[in-house]
């Protein structure tokens, strides 16, 4: 685990970030570089690396990103139109901050579920 990652430093409010959402499990902040008009990442306060780095000890931690992303996507307003949750794993699947997180997206028609590779 890495108490350092960007992440980490967000969640205990050590950098700044859009939050808009944070209770003991979660914390929730805009992207900072936003792909739909709602692009908010929803993170587990504990810095568990990947999911290849999940435990069973993480399940209502976990689960928990599912109540928050339906939570803000109502408050967002794009719960009745419809969003994409992504979470992104190692090298192919396009990781980039090591600390576990899901992508809410929404505010217009997501297109396909994956991009072919140039
Ligand atoms: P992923 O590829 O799934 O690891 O996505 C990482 C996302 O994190 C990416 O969409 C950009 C975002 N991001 C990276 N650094 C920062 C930061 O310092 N602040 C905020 N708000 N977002 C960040």
């Amino acid at each position: 685990m890495n108490e350092d990652d960007i992440f980490a430093k967000i969640i205990r409010r050590e950098i700044p970030a859009d939050i808009v959402f944070q209770d003991d499990r979660v914390t929730a902040f805009r992207d900072i570089s936003p792909q739909a008009p709602t692009h908010i990442l929803i993170v587990p306060n504990k810095p568990i690396p990947t999911v290849n780095d999940v435990t069973e000890a993480d399940e209502a931690d976990l689960g928990h990103l599912f109540v928050v992303a339906a939570t803000l996507a109502q408050r967002e307003g794009i719960a009745e139109n419809g969003y994409r949750l992504i979470v992104n794993t190692n090298r192919d699947g396009g990781q980039v901050v090591f600390h576990v997180h899901m992508h809410l997206l929404g505010g217009r028609p997501m297109g396909r579920m994956v991009a072919k590779p140039a």
